[in-house]
This record gives structure tokens, sequence and C-alpha cells, in this order.
């Protein structure tokens, strides 16, 4: 008998070192690791408080509770935690204020402001009895409470005394996917996309689930699974009964599906003649869609719409505005209780003077001109998702209509999923800046979350970085960023240095070496980009259509698609001059900040040359010209990757070779990269500042020309019909 045990064990060892497959940290179980408590004090007092958990009632969410519960207990306790249907002593209790074991202890008044997803965690006893109590006024809000005691858990958080009430800041939360019908992701960097619309509906990968799964954990609570270059064809029956499939996934956890509507799909798909926002067949259809489409998915979220932007069909092909298109779609959404998020990104094929400006004319004429299921998604910056972009002068500007905002989460610009780059300091940053809209204090997050102007409704969009990659985002920290989006989702006043840790936690563990390393990483890598890709407020420098790699030169067809529109550097200098004597592009802003924009001397150096053309000998605040601190960014950039390797190499060991060797060769290939975006750029300059790159740095090792001559024709991501 023994000698059969230790054949079963050598077999199973055998298996496993073949396949890999029990031990491989392979990144599919993101943040929601579920490892076994490290420190032994927290794992005792975590046996003591839970050594069983009671659903008072049951419906799919508190099925998708247990199932959670019934994966993460054992993993996280080493032991199994029962389900039990009665109080008794140190139990997890869920349920809703009202249930009659819980009516003592008055958390109808605490949860009086917590709506559909605001949950109470609280340490307390019942019938003396020491009890953990997760409440809530909807199952949403539950599922939310459990997430968080895991997470306490998993980030060895004391629960002893927990007292945690947590109400949701903004309420459409949403990841905004740039998928297509045949599986390819727009800006798409970690594979293809996981909505496998040929198999749909009959084939659910499990996928779909740890999808709801991982988002609920974070709070997000909606995914409009569609491109927003759009194609009609999602809106047909065949595709309907796809999409109700997923929806019917998702619907335990929290998350409501959304579409991106075509704007000329009654032509598309019916053949009609116009698709005139005014034209009443035309509207009828819409109303008809909707009807059709709540019929498929009774909880339907709602549309997203590019229009008239990029080539993508919109009011305006009928002389009539975003307002009447937006407004015709919300009112075929409104009986049915969906919602219109409408986006700002738009430019015609007219080429503006600035396109900087071109969103903020097209919209802010129609403030309090939509209907109240309207909300203008804007994206953070008013270019395109730049490394960094001043704020976009929307926010604050539309008082009447409630603005939500738009990140990307995907690394379009920011070194796609090769480079380690955290972007909740991007995201604070602007949710951070004061639009001074209602006088100091008018920050743009105050404006999104409703909470400036008073709006009901609220919203924040982040462009998906998952695809099926195994590990979902392509690189391990790429999950950082989905991450931090939901969080900050939930709550903007989180910092991202609080995220980052606790993401940290969460996906590494909690040996502190690791933290103390691994977080000054994070937190600095975005501001590591920004240096060796586009320093001193230079955006759109990238390569053409593909994005990938530097492009400063990329001059003819479309102005404001090529970068030397963007960089205008000639023999005197270089920057775009946005100021009252160029653009006017800071005349958009309220009057404080257009104001500090609009000079040179308060114009703050990290937006210099978006808002100004500065001369190449003009003294910055630290003394040197202007080329030379260019120069040193650049330099500086690649030092910092160069920092940031050799800080990763400190952790091996600590963390699983798995992940370590992968984020280490990532680095290699960042560093590469970071390179060639410095010689690029600095070589480029120089043809027209005529500078020499100052003593003691490293000399490019190619000329202009060779890096001019590099091309990348597959890199990934792209647009197919670009
Ligand atoms: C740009 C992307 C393009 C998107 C567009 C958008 O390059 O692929 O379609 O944004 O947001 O940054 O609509």
């Amino acid at each position: 008998m023994k000698d059969m045990t230790k054949k079963c064990v050598l077999i199973a060892l055998l298996v496993f070192m073949a396949t890999g497959v029990i031990l491989a940290e392979d990144g599919y179980r993101l943040w929601l690791r579920y490892d076994k408590i490290t420190d032994s004090g927290k794992l005792k007092q975590y046996r003591e408080y839970l050594n069983g958990y009671w659903l008072t009632h049951n419906s799919p969410t508190m099925q998708a509770i247990r199932d959670e519960l019934k994966m993460a207990l054992p993993g996280l306790l080493g032991t199994q935690v029962p389900e039990v249907s009665s109080l008794s002593n140190g139990i997890l209790i869920i349920g809703k204020p009202g249930h009659p074991e819980l009516q003592s202890l008055n958390l109808t008044s605490q949860l009086r402001d917590a709506g559909s997803e605001g949950f109470v965690i609280a340490s307390t006893t019942l019938n003396k009895k020491k009890v953990i109590v997760i409440a809530a006024n909807e199952d949403a809000g539950l599922l939310y409470g459990v997430f968080h005691l895991l997470r306490l858990m998993q980030t060895h958080e004391d629960i002893k005394n927990v007292s945690v009430t947590s109400v949701p800041k903004i309420k459409y939360r949403i990841l905004n996917h740039w998928d297509n019908l045949d599986r390819t992701v727009e800006r798409g960097y970690a594979g293809f996309s996981i909505w496998d619309w040929h198999k749909l509906p009959d084939y659910i990968d499990p996928r779909y689930r740890d999808y709801a799964r991982a988002n609920a954990s974070i709070g997000i609570n909606g995914a409009v699974v569609t491109n927003v270059n759009a194609n009609a064809l999602v809106l047909t029956p065949a595709y309907l009964e796809k999409v109700a499939a997923l929806a019917n996934v998702f619907r335990p956890y929290g998350i409501r599906i959304y579409l991106t509507a075509r704007f000329n799909a009654p032509m598309e798909l019916d053949k009609y003649e116009t698709a005139d926002p005014l034209d009443p067949k035309v509207r009828k259809w819409w109303a008809d869609k909707a009807e059709e489409i709540y019929r498929y998915i009774p909880d339907f979220g709602g549309f997203v719409v590019k229009a008239n932007s990029e080539g993508q069909p919109g009011p305006q092909n009928y002389n009539r505005t975003h307002a009447d298109g937006a407004n015709m779609l919300a009112e075929a959404l409104k009986p049915h209780g969906g919602i219109v998020m409408w986006r700002a990104f738009v430019y015609d094929d007219k080429v503006p003077d600035d396109r900087h400006k071109q969103a903020y004319n097209e919209f802010v004429p129609h403030d309090g001109e939509l209907k109240d299921n309207v909300l203008i998604q804007v994206k953070n910056g008013a270019i395109d998702f730049q490394p960094r972009e001043p704020f976009h002068p929307l926010f604050g500007a539309m008082p009447k209509t409630p603005l939500m905002m738009e990140f990307q989460i995907t690394q379009e610009y920011l070194g796609f999923a090769t480079h380690l780059v955290y972007l909740a300091t991007l995201f604070k940053e602007c949710l951070d800046a004061d639009t001074y809209a209602k006088g100091p204090g008018s920050t743009v997050a105050k404006v999104i979350d409703g909470s400036l102007d008073g709006h009901t409704i609220s919203g924040m969009a982040g462009v998906a970085n998952i695809g099926t990659d195994r590990n979902w985002c392509g690189h391990p920290f790429g999950q950082a960023n989905w991450y931090s989006f939901g969080r900050l989702a939930w709550n903007h006043e989180l910092s991202a240095e609080e995220i980052a840790e606790e993401w940290i936690r969460l996906t590494f563990g909690n040996d502190e070496t690791v933290i103390t390393t691994v977080l000054p990483m994070m937190m600095a890598s975005r501001e590591i980009t920004v240096n060796y890709m586009t320093p001193l407020g230079l955006h759109h420098l990238m390569g053409r259509n593909h994005h990938y790699g530097p492009g400063p030169w990329v001059d003819g067809g479309r102005p404001d698609w090529t970068s030397v529109y963007y960089h205008r550097a000639d023999s005197m200098g270089i920057g775009f001059d946005r100021t009252t004597s160029g653009s006017n592009a800071v005349g958009q802003y309220f009057p404080t900040v257009a104001e500090k924009f609009n000079r040179l001397e308060t114009c703050p150096e990290e937006y210099l040359l978006w808002f100004h053309h500065v001369s190449w000998d003009y003294k910055l605040k630290s003394g040197e010209t202007l080329w030379n601190a260019l120069v040193r960014k650049y330099y500086e950039g690649v030092d910092s990757v160069r920092w940031l390797q050799r800080t990763w190499n400190s952790v091996e060991g600590r963390i699983d070779p798995d992940r370590f060797n992968q984020v280490k060769m990532l680095l290699t290939i960042q560093e590469k990269e970071a390179v060639l975006w410095r010689n690029s750029c600095v070589l480029y300059f120089q043809t027209f500042s005529k500078r020499p790159i100052p003593e003691g740095l490293e000399k490019p090792e190619h000329s202009l020309e060779y890096y001019m001559k590099l091309s990348f024709p597959y890199a990934p991501g792209i647009r197919p019909r670009w």
C-alpha cells in the first residue's frame, strides 16, 4: 500500500513536471490568485472569523458569490470552509439589511446612500455570536462586498475590526473593447478577441466567466464588446443571439452588455436610402431595433457611437448635428432604460487649423440639447491618448451635459504590450487636474462623477487591453492597468500608489522586498516612457498607421495625421503655438488655466511644447537650453529603462520564474525600443537645431537615415483597412 502511494505521488510529480500545469504561474488568474495566506498570524485570524459562510437568500448573483467563496476560501485558508444556513459563531453572513437576522444591526440607515452597488462590511456581534457581515441593498453590492473582503485577506489586512462602507462614485464603469467580429482587435496587443463569435451562442468559453469575475472584483459593471469603428452586422438577429449568450454569462456578475451602433445601419442592413436622424422612418427603424435588442437582452445597457470621425458615418452626413444623432438613439433606448455614450472624439475630413480645438467647437454649442440618457464620452486629452496630454478642454465646459471619461488602457501610444508602463499615474493626473470651471477645486474627477454640476448619471470608460493571450493583457504589468482603471472608476480618490501596492500584493504576493522594489518601478514608469518618447509636451511622434515606434519625420498626406503638424520643428525652435497669438487653443480653458498655459514662464514644463513654439536656446528653469534639456530627457528615459531592468533583476528568486523571466525579456525589448525612440528623435530634431548632443552622452549607433528606413509592416493592432 505504501509503495502504491509512493508510485502515485511519483506519477503525479512526473505529470506535473512534464506539463507544468499545476505550478506554472502564467498570469491567467490575474489578481484573483487565492494562494494560501503566508502570514501565520493572519491565517489564524482569518480562520477564526471564517469557519463558515451563510448566504441568506438565493439568486444567480448569490450563486456567483457561492462559487467564488468555494474557490477562494479553501485556497486562502488551506482548509475547507462549509456553507452554513443559520447563525453561528465565527461565520461570514452575506445578506440584505432587511433580513430578520440582520435587522438589529440597523444597516438600513448605513446603506441609505449606498444605492444598488454599495456595501457595508462589518465585524460585529449578533445574538452573542461573533460574525462578519456583508450587507447591501442589492445582490450586486453583496458581490462587490465579497470581493472586497477577499482582497483584504489577500493583502493581509486585519479583519478583526473590519468596518467598511463603500459606494461607487461613478455609475457606469465600462470597458470598451475595440474588438472586431473577425476577432482582430484594433489597437490590441494581447492576441485575438476573447469573444469567439463563430462558436457563440452554443459554445461558452470558460474565459467569459473569468472575465466577468475579474471585472466584478474591481467594480466594472459594463462591457462594450464591439469596436467603435462599428460593424452593423452585430445588430442582426444572428449576432444578437450571440451577444445575448454573453450577456447571460455576465448578468450574475453585475455586468451589462453594450454595443457600438453604426450610424448608417438602417442603410447597410435594410437598404434604407438615408440614415438622417430626423427622418421618421429612420427613427422608427432604431426604435424597432432597440425593441428587438431588448427582446434578446432584457438588461441591455445601450450604445456607444463614433460618428463623423475618421470616416465613420454620422448625422453630419445629413447636415444634422451630433445632438440630433444622439437624441434619436436616446429616444429609441429610453423606454427600455438604455443609455447612449456619444463620443466626442470627432474630426471630419476637413483639416482643422488645430485638431486640439475641434471637439470643443463641435460640442459646446449643443450643451443643454441632449436627452437625459445621453453621456458625451470624452478622451482624457484633446488629441488622442498620447503619453502625456493636458486635460481635455471640454471638461467643465458643458455643465448641462454629463460628460464621461474615456481612458485608453491598451497602450497604443505607450509601447504596446511590450513596455512596462503603469497608467494609473496618467489617469490620476487627468482626474486631479483642476478645470477651474466653478473656481478652484473644480477637478476633472468632479466633472465626470457628476458632483460639480449635479448630474445623476456619470461614467468612465477604458479601452481594454484584453485578448486571448494566456495572461489576458500581453505584459504581466498590463494587468495593473486594467486593475487600476476599475479601482479608479469605483473610487477616483484612491491614489495611484495605493492601487499599485494593492495590485503587487495580489499579483506577486506580500513579500515586502518585492513591494518596496516593484512599487517605485511602477510609479516612475509612465514618466520614463514620456521621457524617451515625447518629453516636454511633444506629442504625436509615432510611426504612421501602426503607431509603433518613433516617426517624428512622418509628413505628407492629411496634415493632422502627420508628426510634423504637431511638433513644428524648424531652425528657430520646436513646438505647437497654441497660445493666444497662435491657434488659441488655450482660449478653450477657463481663464486661470488658460493664462497659466498661455505664458511661457508659467506653462508647466511638461506641457511646454504642447502650447508653445520655443526657441532652441530658450533657458528652462534648470538653466539649461531647450535643446540640451530635450536631449537630456531622451537620454534620461533610456537610462531609466536600464534602471528598471536592474531593479527588476534584484527580485529574482522572490517572484516565480515564469513571470520573472517574462518581464525580464520584455524589459530587454523595452530598452531596445527606448534607444530607438531616443536616437531617432534626437537625430531628427538635430537636423533643425543644428546643435551638438551634449558632452558625455553616448552617441547614437546609427545615422538618421538608418532609423528612417526601418519598417514594421506587421506591427500588431493596426486597423485592417488603413
Ligand atoms: C485612435 C486609434 C484608432 C481609433 C480612434 C478612436 O488609432 O484606431 O479608432 O483612436 O478612438 O487613437 O476612435
